[in-house]
């Protein structure tokens, strides 16, 4: 382990994992019509609407990586954004607001879990469109170079993302411009449907990325304490003025592409396998020496009570206005309701 981490930085890293974790297994029951992950389900009626990309079992990733930035870094996401989001501040209640299509959520419930985007804390957005949120990083990161600021932007993407282009060109602007952006490839080892170490040339992100003269880390992305000390060093880098880095984190989708996709496509063997190295409980096993089991515990418990108080306060929330239907939406025209 990383010992160097002080006693509160890990306990606040095991927290940020289990509030993601919380939090999409109740948005999951409730996409499923249970009213909570951990109570009994309800009469069927779906709560949250349309699907669901669950990032289970690579929780340690972004709470280790965005530990290291503060509200004013900037962060882009994927169509698996939800712990990203919320491991870099984004209000919980305002997030499962969204899911449920109402009026309160970041999108005034228009967006859902693809478009969630908070401002305010830097969140710039997650993407549905596979590698796009690379180019849209970059430029980011372009901006804070040219307008000198001390912020940096952080990227995270998929290993099928370095299959299509943007990965290519946004590598490459970022070397030549030297700017201050850490790419963070989360290698769950699937794509949809499809494995992506057969599809993919060559050994992956990290070494596509030393092709290009940026210095590449590869990490055990089910150890947060391992993230944390490998994006401490490289998020430090950045901030000096290195220019571009890598972090190329090995993790494992635990669950189906979607909330509603049983993956049978996958040796059950292999799934298995990957339940060994659940980043939380190898969290909770390394904390044990150190930390009150009574203490986990108690950070687990307050963190299904705020996902529950997130889901009774997303269900009385009022339904967007008809009239908003086409506020903030690309005008193509007059629309209107006929
Ligand atoms: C440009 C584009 N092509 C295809 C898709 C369909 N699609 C959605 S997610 C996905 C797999 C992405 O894999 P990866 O980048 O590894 O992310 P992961 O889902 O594993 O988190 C695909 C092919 C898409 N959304 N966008």
């Amino acid at each position: 382990m990383e010992t160097a981490i002080p006693v509160p930085e890990r306990i606040a890293l095991y927290r940020t994992m289990v509030r993601i974790r919380a939090f999409e297994n109740a948005a999951e029951a409730a996409s499923q019509g249970g009213v909570s992950a951990y109570g009994q389900q309800a009469a069927g009626v779906a709560k949250v609407r349309g699907p669901l990309h669950l990032s289970t079992g690579q929780e340690a990733v972004p709470a280790g990586v965005c530990a290291h930035l503060t509200p004013v870094d900037y962060l882009t996401s994927t169509h698996r954004g939800h712990g990203h989001t919320l491991a870099k501040g984004a209000d919980l209640v305002r997030m499962m607001c969204e899911l449920f299509g109402k009026a309160c959520g970041f999108n005034g419930g228009k967006g859902g879990s693809m478009h969630i985007a908070d401002f305010s804390v830097g969140m710039l957005g997650a993407n549905g469109v596979v590698a796009a949120g690379l180019p849209i990083a970059v430029g980011a990161a372009h901006a804070q170079k040219l307008l000198k600021q001390d912020a940096i932007t952080v990227c995270f993407f998929g290993d099928g993302a370095i299959n299509r282009g943007p990965f290519l060109e946004s590598l490459n602007w970022a070397r030549v411009y030297g700017l201050p952006v850490l790419f963070v490839c989360e290698d769950n080892r699937w794509s949809a449907t499809t494995a992506s170490g057969p599809m993919t040339a060559g050994d992956g992100a990290s070494v596509r990325a030393q092709a290009m003269d940026i210095a590449a880390t590869q990490v055990d992305g089910n150890d947060v304490f391992a993230v944390h000390g490998a994006a401490g060093r490289l998020v430090a880098e950045v901030r000096a003025g290195s220019g571009p880095r890598l972090l190329h984190a090995l993790t494992y989708r635990v669950k189906g592409h979607v909330s509603v996709d049983p993956a049978a496509y996958r040796d059950p063997a292999e799934v298995a396998a990957a339940l060994e190295t659940d980043p939380i409980a190898h969290a909770r096993a390394l904390l044990a020496g150190d930390i009150d089991a009574a203490l986990l515990e108690a950070i687990e418990d307050e963190a299904h009570a705020e996902v529950e108080a997130a889901l009774a306060a997303a269900d009385a929330a009022p339904w967007p206005e008809a009239s908003a239907a086409f506020s903030d939406v690309q005008t193509t025209g007059e629309g209107q309701w006929t």
